[in-house]
């Protein structure tokens, strides 16, 4: 008498992606090998994988962290880096492939790369990049003569097709990963310093919504502001560096900054972008467990990401 439960719309099995990864990320000091490689293992301890029950949970080897020149790029870890997103790109195509919903829990911002490469092989796509930095640096804005250089800071340039082919040619993707029409920047707080080192940003087709423009808009006013990018991709890959919230609130990032986006509304805008049926999947990333010894924050963190997936799974029937 009663079938199998079925729902009139299209159920999005997660895929949970656990990138322990940190070659992205400059050292602190001498001897220090960036934290955030055990975010996933910190968030899943957490409760990440109950909150969110996906129907995979695939995880990639960590890859060795060095801090050596690599022969032929300035990039620290330089070809590490691509190739853990290749690995990365294949697994996130696979998913794609299958209609599933990858989330990938990193792990540094670079990660962003792979997801990409991999979202990408399917067709074009925008990306909401929810950031409290733009990660714009390449050879054109970069004048800092270090080195050695970190890819953290250059996911939205290389993504854009800025900077060194490591970062920028994927295969069977012609140009770059994304238009810089396709891509709308939430959350960057360093936009009103005079020293401000990616105004050229400002100089592109890249929609940037700054974080004080974020927090005056409200989550509606932000989505009103991205609608159009989502329109120019058909697609979207939500990007969510948890740096976009004030250090008061999550501290435990490389890079922590005040103000940042409210947490509700925060959860209101990814909430959102993740409901869509265009969106194709997430990166959470740059969240660093070292910096949250008693693990409060990560609880915190899952609880956020829960509330941010409750259309999804309540989609679901989960
Ligand atoms: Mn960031």
């Amino acid at each position: 008498m009663l079938g199998p439960l079925k729902w009139a719309f299209s159920m999005r099995d997660i895929n949970l992606i656990r990138a322990p990864f940190n070659l992205g990320l400059r050292p602190l000091r001498s001897g220090h090998e960036p934290g955030t490689w055990r975010a996933p293992q910190a968030l899943t301890e957490a409760g990440l994988v109950e909150a969110l029950a996906p129907v995979q949970v695939i995880d990639l080897e960590r890859p060795a962290y060095s801090i050596e020149p690599q022969p032929g790029t300035k990039l620290r870890n330089g070809p590490a880096i691509r190739s853990f997103n290749l690995r990365l790109a294949d697994i996130v195509a696979d998913a794609v492939g299958q209609a599933a919903f990858p989330l990938v829990v990193g792990g540094d911002c670079s990660i962003l790369l792979g997801a990409l490469a991999g979202a990408r092989r399917s067709g074009p796509l925008s990306l909401v990049h929810v950031d409290g930095h733009s990660d714009f640096r390449h050879p054109g804005n970069d004048d800092d003569n270090l080195p050695l250089s970190s890819a953290a800071g250059m996911d939205l340039a290389a993504a854009t097709g800025r900077g060194e082919a490591l970062l920028t040619e994927w295969p069977g993707i012609e140009g770059p990963l994304l238009r810089d029409d396709q891509v709308v920047q939430i959350g960057e707080r360093e936009s009103r310093d005079v020293d401000y080192a990616w105004r050229d940003l400002e100089a592109t087709e890249i929609t940037p919504v700054d974080v004080f423009a974020a927090r005056e808009l409200g989550a509606a006013g932000v989505l009103v502001k991205a609608e159009p990018v989502l329109a120019r991709g058909g697609r979207h890959w939500l990007h969510f560096d948890v740096d976009a919230l004030d250090q008061a609130v999550m501290p435990a990032v490389d890079s922590p900054g005040s103000p940042g986006i409210d947490s509700d509304e925060l959860v209101a805008i990814l909430g959102e972008l993740v409901a869509r049926p265009g969106c194709v999947g997430m990166n959470v990333t740059i969240f660093d467990p070292d910096l949250d010894p008693t693990g409060e924050l990560a609880i915190w963190l899952v609880n956020f990401l829960r509330r941010v997936f409750v259309p999804l799974a309540g989609t679901s029937g989960r």
